[in-house]
């Protein structure tokens, strides 16, 4: 059976990680508060107020933490166990029919403004679809491409649409300088698979639908759209068909975005005409919160962190990399290495600093000892293991992600110019490395007397509430 959202939901409820939410919420009043809150399970709406028979959901995964439980494995082992799956590119095979098909809208049967799309902070300019998975071709080979993008909510059949300047913004250059529109199917509400693969960035003219099915370590099936030529998954809970308009471009934004900041980013955009809908005929609505710590930075953070571990373990050859982690708002990256040599977690984080993503300006390299997913400890290697005036570089004037309001913009959102320039740095937390142990010697964190053996649950008085996780004692290095 194919993995998809039900599949998903179901998995989650058996964890325990799934509330469902029967008392009455209104999407453009309640929800974004209610999922902002829910850090630790995902959140299954039955009661939408002013939208009878719909169902959502959202926060799911809402956390690092949790998220593993879709690669079943451990929390720390989630980032290496993306790289594995998706070292090579999975298949997609064509049905002729699926659940996404019973129900098809055309035309003026269809009304977008009757869906729950949720307001998600105060100062949105309205309803936001995030979580829309828009699939494009090239128009040169043919090739499909697949990435997430807002769409504003604008009326019955129309969208804005933020194409940031990447793969299906290459696409959408190649239709409009010839006068064309693009066409576009945009899925909603599927496994969460496919959204770590939407916000995966390789190289161009790769398709994320292969790299979803790599990830679910199943083929994804896909069938023909009613009014585009693309193909889409058979088991999503809604596809929107239609085209972005060449030539078109009006106000979007603003929208809590992944920094945990609403501004950078708005202005003239592109815009969505739809022309069908398909759906389950009981479809499940996704709603996503994005923000720095909530269900739209997960989907970056796992695939960033890998694509940046799959690029950095190569570098000299081989560097012994454990683990990376993006920070909350996306910009910075943590990698986990035994440096072997004097200037390797350098050239190390240089290569961190210039991968496919736009994203990492400040990158921290720490030893295999210190925990990356406890930002406490990654301080601490911060302020023990750094010289600044020699473990602190800066590299002045390079292109930075255009949403980073840190640094000054050139050319306007939406307009073919548009990026932003500024520093990156790299900040080396290491310990010295291993070809100098006397050195490195001096960096051994303490033990406890007795820490093998000793635990504090075993003196404590009967009943006595359980130790806060910082109070235990790690395993011995
Ligand atoms: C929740 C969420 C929302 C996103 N919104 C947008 C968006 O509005 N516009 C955009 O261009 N990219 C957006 N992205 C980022 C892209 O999907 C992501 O960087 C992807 O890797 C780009 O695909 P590409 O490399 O094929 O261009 C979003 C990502 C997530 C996780
Ligand atoms: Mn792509």
């Amino acid at each position: 059976m194919a993995k998809d959202m039900r599949s998903w939901i179901a998995q989650l409820d058996e964890a325990g990680l799934l509330a469902r939410i029967t008392k009455a919420v209104d999407p453009r009043t309640q929800m974004g508060a209610l999922l902002w809150q829910a850090r630790d399970r995902a959140l299954f709406f039955e009661n939408l107020t002013g939208f009878p028979g719909w169902r959502c959901l959202g926060q799911a995964p809402g956390d690092i933490d949790y998220a593993a439980l879709a690669f079943e494995c451990e929390r720390d082992e989630m980032v290496p166990e993306f790289v594995r799956r998706s070292d090579v590119l999975g298949a997609t095979r064509m049905v002729s029919s699926g659940p996404v098909k019973e129900r098809v809208l055309i035309g003026d049967a269809i009304d977008i403004t009757t869906w729950p799309i949720h307001q998600a902070g105060i100062r949105d300019g309205g309803p936001f679809i995030a979580s829309g998975l828009m699939i494009a071709k090239n128009p040169k080979n043919n090739r499909r491409n697949m990435s997430f993008h807002r769409l504003q909510l604008k009326g019955p059949r129309k969208t804005g649409a933020l194409l940031y300047p990447r793969h299906n913004w290459l696409n959408f250059q190649a239709y409009e300088t010839n006068g064309k529109a693009m066409p576009v199917a945009i899925m909603i509400g599927h496994h969460p698979m496919y959204y770590f693969a939407a916000a995966t960035t390789t190289e161009y003219g790769v398709d994320e639908l292969e790299i979803a099915s790599s990830l679910l370590e199943e083929e994804v099936e896909l069938v023909k759209c009613e009014t585009v030529d693309i193909e889409v998954p058979a088991h999503a809970e809604i596809v929107i068909e239609g085209e972005i308009l060449a030539h078109v471009r009006e106000e979007e934004g603003p929208f809590s975005e992944f920094q945990d900041y609403y501004l950078a980013g708005a202005g003239k955009h592109p815009v969505l005409q739809i022309s069908a809908v398909t759906m389950r005929k009981d479809a499940i609505f996704k709603n996503i919160q994005n923000g720095a710590e909530v269900e739209g930075c997960v989907y970056h953070k796992v695939p960033m962190s890998g694509q940046i571990l799959r690029r950095i373990r190569t570098v000299g050859g081989y560097a012994d990399i454990k683990n990376v982690l993006v920070l909350p708002g996306i910009f910075g990256v943590v990698i986990q290495m035994t440096p072997r040599y004097h200037g390797e977690a350098k050239n190390v984080m240089m290569a961190a600093l210039s991968g496919e993503y736009h994203h990492p300006k400040v990158v921290i390299a720490v030893d295999e000892d210190v925990d990356i997913f406890n930002y406490a400890d990654v301080l601490w290697a911060l302020s023990t293991r750094v010289n600044a005036q020699e473990d602190v570089v800066v590299i002045p004037g390079t292109k930075v992600h255009a949403m980073d309001p840190a640094c000054p913009q050139f050319g306007t959102p939406g307009s073919p110019g548009w990026h932003r320039v500024g520093g990156k740095m790299m900040i080396d937390a290491t310990k010295p490395p291993t070809c100098d142990p006397d050195r490195r010697f001096e960096f051994e964190r303490l033990y406890p007397m007795g820490g093998e053996t000793v635990r504090l649950e075993d003196y404590l008085p009967a009943g006595s509430p359980p130790m806060r996780k910082r109070g235990t004692v790690p395993a011995r290095p």
